[in-house]
């Protein structure tokens, strides 16, 4: 195996003032911030099915990527972009990678033949996590690309279709077990309708919560103790997904158990989707205890799909990491670029390109999240703003001690609450004051 990406050196830190577009401005792997290095913060994790098996066609056109492996049969096209990843891994100096079975080994003619094909693509990807040092943030199963997938996995009318959806993730399990991977991720790309004129929704929800107890109870046979995740997304491929946001994951997973298990990897461009912010949804999840890991990119306002391109805001990624800091890190979950250069990126550079611009925007919303938290520029604003349900009625009420009738008496001698404002204008003011 030669090298895929000779005219690129490895990535270095460079420092602000750089002019270099293959350098780090802002992202300095082992420069400790708030007592932790800058990599164990963000967790960076390149994605594989993006990065390595992009095309870059479109409904409109062919493929535009030229890429510097791709020669010979599958398995040797397999192992070649395994290669090249960990190169691209290594010189970029990313400490995770996230796959799909089907990205890493291809297909066979029965499932028989497609294990093998991925148990040695797998003992290739072991060797390779060994020599470099880099890890597996999460595996997932391919379960929305093959036809036999077309009216759903685990939700599939067909119970020979969820057996076949659960042999594939019995396998995937193992294969991200084996490979040390930190998480496991579901992600119900066909899981969902579209039109309810041939579906039984109670029953394929009941069939998806099947699932995933199926998994956990296979998970702790095999003794698997990654954290489990679902990815929310509300639409795209189906016309409706039963992941559709965080709260309603929250609810499906109350419904069926599933709580103690799973997290959420929530992912920017799906929240928007949702008609979110994807702040809001980082803020549903941390509060209540299931933020497990986040896919960054950034969608398109113009644009009513998913366009998962590289983020590249730093008022974004700037929240995103304020939340996250708040919620106390990222362990074991990680920063995966669920991202894809435009199809006129077509060489292999951009690719460096792409990620180092993430990696720098994230790492410059480390470190400015850090320092609006450190001096307490929302947080005593936020906490002085619900200072009233420290004490008194409010306490009272929070504390179950107060009813009704309770209410009705503390207005009756205290009168018409006073106003106050919320200041959201001076708050976005600050914010300004330190995004710069
Ligand atoms: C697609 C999803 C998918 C998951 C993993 O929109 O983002 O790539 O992250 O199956
Ligand atoms: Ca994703
Ligand atoms: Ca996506």
């Amino acid at each position: 195996m030669g090298e895929y990406f000779p005219d690129v050196k490895p990535i270095q830190y460079e420092g602000p003032d750089s002019k270099n577009p293959l350098a780090f401005k802002h992202y300095n792997a082992d420069e400790e911030v708030a007592g932790m290095k800058m990599r164990d913060h963000l967790r960076f994790s390149v994605a594989f099915w993006h990065t390595f098996k992009g095309t870059g066609t479109d409904p409109f056109g062919s493929a535009t990527m030229v890429r510097p492996y791709g020669d010979g049969d599958e398995m040797k096209v397999a192992e070649d972009t395994l290669a090249a990843a960990f190169e691209f891994f290594t010189k970029l100096g990313i400490d995770f990678y996230c796959f799909h079975d089907r990205d890493i080994a291809p297909e066979g003619t029965d499932l028989a033949e497609t294990n093998k094909n991925l148990d040695k693509i797998v003992e290739l990807a072991d060797k390779l996590q060994a020599d470099t040092g880099v890890k597996l943030l999460w595996g997932t199963a391919n379960l929305f690309s093959h036809p036999r997938y077309m009216c759903g996995a685990s939700t599939n009318p067909d119970p020979a279709v969820f057996a076949y959806a659960a042999a594939q993730v019995k396998k995937a399990i193992e294969v991200t077990k084996r490979l040390g991977g930190t998480n496991y991720v579901f992600w119900g790309g066909r899981e969902g309708y579209e039109t309810l004129l041939n579906t039984d929704m109670g029953r394929e929800l009941d069939h998806l919560g099947r699932f995933l107890n199926m998994a956990v109870d296979y998970a702790r046979q095999i003794g698997f103790d990654g954290q489990f995740l679902i990815e929310p997304k509300p639409k795209e491929p189906t016309k409706h997904q039963y992941d559709f946001d965080a709260q309603s994951c929250h609810a499906f997973l109350q419904k069926y158990d599933l709580v103690p298990h799973f997290k959420l990897n929530l992912e920017s461009n799906h929240g928007t989707l949702a008609g979110h912010t994807f702040e809001h949804e980082l803020t549903y999840a941390a509060a209540n205890g299931i933020l497990g890991s986040i896919d960054a990119n950034r969608g398109d306002l113009l644009l009513g799909w998913d366009t998962d391109q590289f983020p590249t805001n730093i008022y974004e990624a700037t929240f995103i990491m304020y939340i996250v800091l708040s919620a106390g890190g990222l362990a074991p979950g990680g920063l995966n670029f669920d991202a894809k250069v435009r199809r006129s990126s077509f060489e292999p550079v951009d690719l460096f390109h792409a990620h180092i611009g993430g990696m720098d925007a994230f790492a410059r919303g480390l470190k400015i999240a850090l320092k609006m938290r450190n001096d307490g520029a929302l947080d005593d604003f936020i906490k002085q703003r619900y200072a009233g349900w420290d004490s008194g009625i409010g306490k009272d009420i929070e504390d179950g001690k107060a009813s009704f009738a309770d209410c009705e008496k503390y207005i009756l001698e205290n009168g018409e609450p006073k106003p106050v404002s919320g200041r959201q204008e001076m708050l976005e003011n600050i914010v300004n004051e330190y995004i710069r």
